[in-house]
């Protein structure tokens, strides 16, 4: 058979030319490749220099808050822009606004659990089993729990018998409903340790809930529909301990800074940070989220 050498070469130079598209096509599409990991490397590093900024800005704004509580200035959220930097915005709260979660007053904390949804039962075995958790010894409460039912439920932990030290330590209370206990935590705080509530300075929604909770029969509605709490369930604020929660803002960028800080009550005192930590944003900061973009100066 005779070699036929034009078509060889034309097949030659068919293949070559193929091979060079393909190295083309592979060189384009490295390329592309390369060009879109500089560009999310780019917008990785933008984002993490905004939550940097975002961060700072929060706790630029702690130091805001805390110079409100210490001045005994209004309480009401502040949101104000640093131009060019974005926004910030301070929310301060009493702590004694809040249920005590290492109070004595077992009723407090029936009413409590009942108004977040739990049935008597329920209540009354949540309420027997923070008992239990805090309580120096290790026999159980009626509907309570110790060592013995934490052992049998297979945890790794036990009851701590002692003090909450975080309304975080809920979690490790056996038998808790999750829905119940994520409900609570918002209302609850480990800084004040008081038989009841300050009317005064709580949430509407925490006086309704413990209104409800308790059958809200022995409750006056003296200002409208706020519920005054009863006696038995009120303390007045030491004005001591207060929360103070601080959302930067920056680009698309957010950062909460959550602290609880004590007030010097005395002379010489200085302020103390009782936490510091990262904080989340939840629903209701939407409305001081919208407050951002048009926030005046700080
Ligand atoms: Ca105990």
């Amino acid at each position: 058979m005779r070699f036929n050498s034009s078509n060889l070469k034309g097949a030659d130079a068919g293949f070559i030319l193929i091979f060079a598209i393909a190295v083309c096509l592979l060189l384009a599409v490295i390329g592309l490749i390369a060009g879109r990991s500089v560009q999310s490397a780019l917008r990785e590093t933008r984002t993490a220099v905004d939550i940097a900024q975002a961060r700072a800005l929060a706790d630029g704004g702690v130091a805001l808050g805390v110079a409100r509580v210490q001045s005994d200035g209004d309480l009401e959220p502040v949101v104000c822009a640093l131009p060019g930097a974005g926004a910030v915005a301070v929310s301060i709260t009493d702590e004694a606004g809040k249920v005590p979660l290492n109070t004595d007053n077992r009723a407090l904390l029936l009413a409590f659990f009942s108004g977040l949804g739990a049935s008597r039962d329920e209540a009354q075995t949540a309420v027997a089993r923070i008992f239990d958790y805090r309580d120096a010894d290790d026999v159980a409460q009626s509907g309570g729990a110790e060592r013995e039912a934490y052992a049998a439920a297979g945890l790794s932990f036990r009851p701590k018998n002692g003090d909450f030290e975080s309304v975080a330590e809920l979690d490790r209370v056996l038998g808790l409903a999750a829905a119940i206990r994520d409900r609570a935590k918002p209302h609850l705080t480990t800084a004040v340790t008081a038989g009841g509530v300050d009317g005064a300075v709580a949430a509407d929604a925490l006086l309704q809930l413990i209104a409800n909770g308790a059958g809200a029969g022995g409750f006056s509605s003296a200002f409208g529909d706020r519920p005054d709490l009863p006696a038995a369930f009120s303390a007045r604020s030491t004005r001591t301990f207060y929360r103070v929660r601080s959302i930067g803002m920056v680009e698309g960028a957010r950062y909460v800074r959550e602290t609880v800080i004590a007030r010097p009550q005395r002379p010489g005192e200085t302020l103390r940070h009782i936490s510091w930590m990262q904080g989340e944003l939840n629903a209701n900061d939407e409305a001081l989220l919208a407050r951002g973009a048009s926030a005046p100066p700080c």
